[in-house]
C-alpha cells in the first residue's frame, strides 16, 4: 500500500483538488501545508522540488519514492488511482473539459484579485463579468444538465470535485451571486459538500481566501 505526502503551501489554489480526490476516495495522504516564510527562508532550498515549486506529491512504496509535480498531472494520476476518471477515453475527455474549463475560468479570476491597479482592475472585472464568466459557466451548466445526479451519472468524478472547488474559491472572492444563474452547477458545488468525508474535511481544514 503506497503512503502519500502533498507538499503545498496553506492555499487551496492548486492543490485543493488533490486534496479533496484523497479526502472523496478515503485515502489516507499528509497534508504537508508549508508556510511562505519558512519556504523562502529555508525549504525552498532544502526541499530540492524538481522545478522549485509546489506542489509535489511524494508517493512511498515497495519499489521506493516517487515524486510528482505539476498540479493538474497530480490530479489526473489521483483521479486515474481512485476511480475518480470515468469509465473510458470518452469520459475521461469530458473530464478533461470540465477541468479545463474550470482552470480558464479561475486564472481570469485570478487575475482579477491579483491585479493592484485600479483601473485595470475594474476592465478586467468588466471583461470577466461580460465575456469569460458567463461563456464558461454556461457551457458548464448545460453539459452538467444532462444527469440527474453527478458528471458522469450516478457517482462523482474529477469533473464534480473540480466544479465544487472553483465555486467554492470564487464565490469567497466575489460571493455566491455570480453563479446564481447557473441552479445546476451550484447543485454540484452543494452534493459534493455533503458527501460525508468531504463535509468533515471541509469543517475542519485551514480558513484561506485562495
Ligand atoms: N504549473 C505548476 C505551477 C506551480 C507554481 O507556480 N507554484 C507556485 C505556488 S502556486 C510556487 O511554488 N512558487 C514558489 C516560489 O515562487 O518560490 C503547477 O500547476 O503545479
Amino acid at each position: 500500500m503506497a503512503s502519500y505526502k502533498l507538499i503545498y503551501f496553506p492555499d487551496r489554489f492548486r492543490t485543493e483538488i488533490c486534496r479533496l480526490l484523497f479526502v472523496l476516495a478515503d485515502v489516507e495522504f499528509d497534508d504537508h501545508r508549508v508556510g511562505y516564510e519558512e519556504w523562502s527562508t529555508k525549504l525552498k532550498k532544502s526541499l530540492n522540488t524538481p522545478t522549485g515549486d509546489l506542489p509535489i506529491l511524494e508517493i512511498e512504496h515497495k519499489e521506493g519514492k516517487t515524486i510528482m509535480l505539476q498540479s493538474r498531472a497530480i490530479q489526473r494520476y489521483l483521479a486515474k488511482e481512485f476511480g475518480l476518471y470515468g469509465c473510458s477515453n470518452d469520459e475521461a475527455v469530458i473530464i478533461d473539459v470540465v477541468t479545463e474549463c474550470w482552470d480558464e475560468f479561475l486564472d481570469a479570476a485570478a487575475k482579477i484579485m491579483f491585479e493592484e491597479e485600479l483601473t485595470k482592475k475594474e476592465s478586467l472585472r468588466q471583461a470577466f463579468l461580460q465575456g469569460t464568466g458567463p461563456r464558461l459557466l454556461s457551457y458548464l451548466e448545460n453539459l452538467f444538465k444532462n444527469n440527474n445526479e453527478y458528471l458522469l451519472g450516478q457517482n462523482p468524478s474529477l469533473g464534480d470535485v473540480a466544479t465544487f472547488n472553483c465555486i467554492d474559491v470564487v464565490k469567497d472572492w466575489v460571493g455566491d451571486g455570480l453563479f446564481s444563474s447557473y441552479p445546476k452547477l451550484l447543485a454540484i458545488r452543494d452534493k459534493i459538500s455533503k458527501i460525508e468525508n468531504v463535509a468533515a474535511y471541509l469543517a475542519a481544514r485551514p480558513k484561506c481566501l485562495f
